[in-house]
């Protein structure tokens, strides 16, 4: 387990905050299909965690199996990573936090991955609110065993033979929203700006962030009928907020076209702002009943809706709860409270007597 802090190039090339270039962000060359929507989500990600100085260092990337799970392998080459099995990624991540709270945890999943043989896991990661970035790169489909329905799948929906899906959908965004999970969002591969605002919001809250972010697989689910291709999303998509994110550490104001009756500011853990500018209609994202409402309109009427659909910044993140240690285990002996001192357990022992 690497333990050192990344040193600054001297080079010339821009750095970020903590004086790392861009490149220390990359990874290995992504064996995934050219046009595969989880090559973009990986840029976006090596995007964020550069602009928001993450110490590549001091980060832990979990996934499960399938396309999706091979994408960490592509950032953040020297971070730490457990390559778990399928659907569970969930418990690793779960381990990992607890083990080390020191980290910062992403998991990247599918929606086979997770809708499909890792739901169990999936709930009770929501439920606990772990300290962890979860996204979903959903493209409907098992696409590393070449294109058969997920439980995302939206019904009617056709495979390339012409299949239709008979099976409703899971969303994964209102199930998260109704087990606990304290933020909640659906963007697009294809969209730069959404889902950069997004990640990088993400890496700001404390608690779990579930991204459900549209991925289409070009090889297996890209075609006419199918209802997660590019051509699909982009003329059905409907954005419920315009996402905007002001670090904790930039000064620099957002866009002037924002009015203030029309933007919702929500202060993240670290100082960091979220803006969400309403498009629609005047929607309240720390309202669990009208996020799902919103999710079950749209989906009720074909359409993709996008943006952050839920944020509490209040509740306790799972550590807190379980009021564990600060240090990481390893860190722990039993002189700086790795267990109860002998006297203490006499006590106990003495009580139970
Ligand atoms: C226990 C187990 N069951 C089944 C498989 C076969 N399998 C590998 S990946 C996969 C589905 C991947 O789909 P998804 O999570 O949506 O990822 P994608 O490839 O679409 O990105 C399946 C069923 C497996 N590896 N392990
Ligand atoms: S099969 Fe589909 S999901 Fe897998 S890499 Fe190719 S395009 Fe992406
Ligand atoms: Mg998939």
């Amino acid at each position: 387990m690497a333990t050192t802090t990344a040193q600054p190039s001297a080079g010339l090339k821009k750095t970020n905050r903590i004086g790392l270039e861009l490149s220390l962000y990359r990874g290995g060359k992504t064996t995934l299909c050219a046009g595969c929507g989880h090559n973009a989500i990986t840029e976006r990600i090596i995007e964020a965690f550069w602009e928001m100085g993450e110490d590549p260092y001091h980060v832990i990337k979990l996934s499960g199996i399938g396309c999706s799970s091979k994408a960490p392998a592509y950032f953040l080459g020297t971070s730490h990573g457990f390559n778990s099995i399928h659907g569970r990624m969930p418990s690793v991540a779960t381990g990992a936090v607890l083990g080390n709270r020191t980290l910062k945890a992403i998991g990247v999943s599918g929606d086979g991955d997770t809708a499909s043989i890792g739901i169990g896991q999936f709930v009770h990661a929501m439920r606990r609110n772990i300290p962890l970035i979860y996204i979903i790169e959903d493209n409907g489909v098992y696409g590393l065993t070449k294109g058969q329905f997920s439980a995302t799948a939206d019904l009617g929906s056709k495979l390339k033979t012409g299949v239709a899906n008979d099976l409703p959908p899971i969303d994964t965004c209102a199930l998260a929203i109704e087990l606990g999970a304290t933020f909640v969002a659906r963007s697009f591969s294809g969209d730069k700006k959404q889902l950069q605002s997004v990640l990088k919001a993400a890496l700001a809250h404390d608690g779990t962030s579930m991204i459900d972010v549209i991925s289409p697989c070009v090889t297996f689910n890209d075609h006419a009928g199918s209802t997660k291709s590019y051509t699909y999303v982009r003329d059905n998509r409907n954005d419920l907020n315009s996402v905007d994110f002001v670090p904790f550490f930039d000064e620099i104001q957002v866009d002037d076209e924002i009015e203030p009756g029309e933007v919702r500011e929500i202060a993240l853990h670290d100082g960091s702002k979220l803006l969400l500018k309403k498009i629609e209609e005047d929607y309240d994202p720390s309202d669990t009943m009208a996020a799902v409402k919103a999710l079950h309109d749209h989906a009720q009427r074909g359409e993709v809706l996008t943006g952050v659909f839920y944020v509490d910044t209040k509740k306790d993140n799972f550590l807190k709860l379980l009021n564990l240690h600060d240090a990481p285990l390893w860190q722990v002996s039993d002189a700086n409270g790795g267990r109860p001192p002998e006297t203490t357990l006499s006590e106990i022992m003495e009580e139970l007597s």
